[in-house]
């Protein structure tokens, strides 16, 4: 599929001659002498090593020296994982994986019982879900730029979202309206990060009720939840978010107008035939159904007047959410439809705020549409039709600026900084450049395969950097070492400032499939290195009342149980030894006193379930019932000083 280029090694003779001279304009020596045993040394290298010319540059351009930073961070959806995995670029050294919608033991993420909480935040209907399918990861942003302050992320399974607050790379919220079943076309978030957008996906009876299949045009409906963020608090507030109920057409992807499209929220769908499988009752199969027709429906949402309507009380409530009917959002100019074909993936808007992207998906076409287009023929109610639903329908061929013909199954689009999009031909398994001026394709570079989204760097902002683009592939077929039948996901790097593009770097993606990521410039992150003041509660953002402070710590036995206030601090904890009675309910309040750096604690308890990490300052309560009687070794799970193996002691469970 991508044939590396053989080793040249002719042809290696400039790529001496630069290493040389670079050598000599850094002052190491004899300039003769470094061109010889220098160049050398490569040739030899490449030649033993069966490099080419191209794979030597793209090592030159991604070697990050030992303790090099890099210039940008990847933030990438961790798939089935329901992590989100930190990358940087362009090392492409894995950095972190942040534990969101399951339990990530290194972390102690759902161990304590702070984090314990914000996972339960994610039960549905009071059921607990031990898995998520992350998709999209949203970056929060001021003016349509990334601020580096929050990220989001949506799980299609449980129509659920995650507040991550990059001060410290942790999960502080995890939330579900109960209205919806599925999501796809989350996270996205408005410009000023006022909302953070969920479209749902498969269509359901709102609120988790029952009704028949058969029913589907009558009972079954989307929904596009907006929940209210606020900033000063870090969370979103559930009192003062709403959604918009929506035909039962399967929403898709979602993304937020900018500048002059500011205020609207545009989503694609698929399956206006309105199919919904039964392929042993009669019926085709899902998906033959849900590709009869030429159109389906790009939904134009205008978000600000949603809001004015919900303030003006024009809601239901299910589940106690407030939902704004689809009878007012149609009758009162909150949604509007715009044909797009045919089956269609990807809804991206560019830079200047105008172009809407949709990719075709089962056309070759990348269809884009004008925002001042659609908002002239809304503003003049222009309609073409309505839809069964009462959603008026506008004319394609009035809002759309044009086509790109791109090739087979184009996906997603990212941009660049000079005017270019990029978007993935899932068929061709391509990455194609194309430009926004006359929408002809510039040049396509393959991916190792099957691309499904594309990330570049601050590529879906008013203000791309260019520089970098990472393909997101499904498969990876022969790319790296065989591991059985399972393979990972792998992620390309390619850059953007050649001509033709150049494939810098395979990185393999073992956790889940991530669908989306987004990259932005390390600089704007300003994470803490410790957490202070001392006895910091993470998920409280704030000092715990129950921290445990050096020559404090305590054992009380209250009516409600024994609290156990604790201290670590290299290389013991205090106290060591804990004595309670079978059947006794144990209140551990734990804190690592240390401010220095890195000095990170854990705390385990052998068969009690029991996994902290405490990083310098934190502080972590954990309560559990000592139901079986024994002798407990506890101990410390990070090897935190040379006498790590010493920092340990006993819950003694007296029968
Ligand atoms: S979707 Cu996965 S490739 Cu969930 Cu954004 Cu298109
Ligand atoms: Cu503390 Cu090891």
């Amino acid at each position: 599929m991508m044939p590396r280029s053989r080793p040249l090694l002719a042809r290696a003779g400039w790529l001496v001659a630069g290493l040389a001279a670079a050598a000599c304009s850094s002052g190491s020596g004899n300039p003769g002498a470094a061109q010889t045993a220098g160049g050398g040394a490569v040739a030899d290298l490449m030649k033993a090593r069966g490099l080419s010319e191209a794979d030597v540059t793209a090592a030159l351009k991604t070697y990050t020296p030992t303790g090099r930073h890099d210039e940008y961070l990847l933030f990438g959806s961790g798939g089935h994982s329901g992590q989100v995995v930190v990358i940087g670029l362009p090392s492409m050294r894995i950095l972190k994986y942040i534990g969101v919608f399951t339990p990530e033991p290194w972390q102690g993420w759902g161990f304590d019982d702070a984090s314990k909480a914000v996972l339960a935040g994610g039960n549905r209907h009071g059921k607990e879900q031990t898995w998520a399918d992350t998709h999209h990861p949203a970056l929060s942003e001021t003016k349509g730029d990334y601020d580096g302050q929050y990220l989001f992320i949506g799980d299609k399974a449980g129509a659920r979202v995650a507040v991550i607050d990059l001060k410290d790379f942790t999960t502080k919220q995890i939330i579900s309206s109960h209205v919806i079943e599925s999501d796809h076309g989350a996270a996205f978030v408005t410009p000023n990060t006022e909302y953070i957008v969920e479209g749902s996906q498969y269509p359901a009876p709102l609120g988790g009720e029952y009704a028949d299949v058969s029913q589907f045009k009558e009972k079954y409906r989307g929904g596009a939840v907006f929940w209210k963020f606020d900033r000063d608090k870090g969370r979103i507030d559930p009192a003062k978010s709403f959604v918009i109920e929506l035909p039962p057409y399967v929403q898709d992807l979602s993304d937020a107008g900018k500048l002059g499209s500011e205020g609207f929220v545009f989503m694609n769908s698929i399956n206006t035939e309105l199919a919904y499988g039964g392929n042993m009752e009669g019926n085709p199969p899902m998906e033959s159904g849900m590709s009869q027709n030429d159109m389906d429906y790009l939904h134009v949402i205008d978000w600000k007047k949603a809001e004015e309507l919900v303030a003006a009380g024009k809601t239901k409530e299910v589940k106690g959410f407030k939902v704004l009917p689809l009878e007012v959002a149609a009758a009162e100019g909150v949604l509007h439809f715009v044909p797009e074909p045919k089956s269609p993936h990807g809804v991206d808007v560019a830079p200047n705020g105008d172009d809407i992207v949709v990719g075709g998906k089962l056309d070759t076409h990348a269809t884009v549409y004008s925002f001042k287009k659609i908002k002239a023929l809304i503003d003049a109610k222009k309609y073409t039709s309505k839809d069964p639903y009462g959603v008026p329908v506008l004319s394609f061929e009035e809002t759309i600026r044009g086509q790109a013909e791109l090739g087979l199954g184009p996906l997603h689009t990212v941009y660049d900084d000079k005017g270019f999009a990029y978007t993935s031909l899932f068929l061709e398994t391509v990455v194609a450049k194309w430009s926004l001026a006359d929408l002809k394709v510039v040049e396509k570079i393959s991916s190792s395969y099957n691309v499904g989204h594309l990330t570049a760097a601050e590529g879906d902002t008013v203000s791309p950097d260019g520089r970098y683009l990472v393909a997101m592939n499904k498969w990876a077929l022969d790319r790296f070492n065989p591991v059985g039948p399972l393979l990972p996901q792998n992620f390309q790097l390619v850059d953007l400032t050649t001509q033709p593009m150049q494939l810098l770097y395979d990185l393999p993606i073992p956790l889940g499939e991530p669908h989306y990521a987004q990259i932005i410039k390390a600089d704007k992150l300003k994470p803490h290195d410790i957490y202070s003041p001392i006895g910091y509660d993470p998920i409280a953002d704030a000092k715990s009342p129950d921290a445990a402070e050096g020559g404090k710590e305590r054992v009380e036995r209250r009516p409600d149980g024994v609290h156990v206030y604790m201290t670590l601090i290299r290389s013991h904890f205090t106290p060591d030894i804990i004595r309670v009675k079978q059947g006794d309910k144990v209140f551990m309040h734990v804190t690592n006193i240390e401010q220095a750096h890195d000095a990170t604690h854990g705390f385990a308890i052998d068969s009690y379930n029991i996994n902290l990490s405490l990083e310098p300052g934190e502080h972590n309560d954990v309560t559990f019932v000592a139901d079986r009687p024994g002798v407990f070794p506890l101990y410390c799970t990070e090897f935190c000083s040379a006498l790590h193996l010493e920092m340990a002691g006993y819950l003694l469970v007296e029968p």
